[in-house]
Formats: structure tokens, sequence, C-alpha cells
């Protein structure tokens, strides 16, 4: 009896302890990250759309993927917000999963760096300079 009295109070700690990690996997939900679509290339994009990520006050971490065609970033929530780091990237000539780049900057990006658009994409999303 007594055995079964510690055992149910050292589950209760445990679960103090690890329930928080059990639901910390949700990025979208964690303040501060994020992992987004963003269409490019080759090495040239990443460097473009990972400097583009940095221009924006707050942002610490921006890493894309180019196999995934995904960036992860880290910023700080009360400077900067996901949106912000989006329209910039897209400014910068690469679509993102809400918003649009100029025809323009990503038909006068480098040669090797005009990536193929997604229609769906070009449907739905807003301009990176629309309200
Ligand atoms: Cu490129």
């Amino acid at each position: 009896m007594k055995n079964l009295k510690i055992s149910a109070i050292l589950f209760a700690f445990m679960m103090m302890f690890m329930a928080p990690g059990l639901f910390a996997h949700d990025h979208e939900n964690t303040p501060g990250e994020a992992e987004f679509r963003v269409l490019g290339n080759c090495g040239m994009c990443k460097d473009r759309i990972e400097r583009a990520a940095y221009t924006v006050r707050g942002v610490r971490y921006a890493e894309w993927n180019e196999e995934e065609q995904k960036i992860t970033v880290r910023y700080r929530p009360n400077r900067t917000s996901q949106e912000e780091i989006e329209r910039t990237i897209a400014k910068a000539g690469h679509d993102t999963e809400n918003f649009l780049t100029d025809d323009e900057t990503h038909a006068n990006l480098h040669h090797c760096c005009i990536y193929p658009r997604d229609p769906e994409m070009l449907k739905n999303n807003r301009r990176h300079d629309e309200e």
C-alpha cells in the first residue's frame, strides 16, 4: 500500500515535468518559432531567402531547406511576426506560404534562381505589399 502511494506521487511528479514537453512539438503554436513554405531553386536562393529573413528586426535564426522548400525561423515575438518575415522574403523574390513576390522581381532573379511558381499559391496568396 505504501509503495502504491509513493508510485502515485512519483507519477504525479513525472507528469508535472514531462507534460509540457509532450505538447511542445507543434511549431506553429510555439511563440517566436515558425516553419513555412518558401519556393526557391539553389544555393543562391538560400542566401537571398535567409538574408532577407535576417533583415527583419527581431529575427534570431533563419534556415531554408531546399529539399523541403521550407524555412525555419526563430524570432522575438514582441518585435516581429511570421507575417512580416514572409512579406519580406516575398519582396526579395520568393513566394511564401501566404505571400507572393512581384512578377517582375521573380523574372529578374538570376537565371538559375527562376523557380517554377505554384498555381495554387498564385491563386490564393496575397501579394507581399497587399494590405
Ligand atoms: Cu537560386
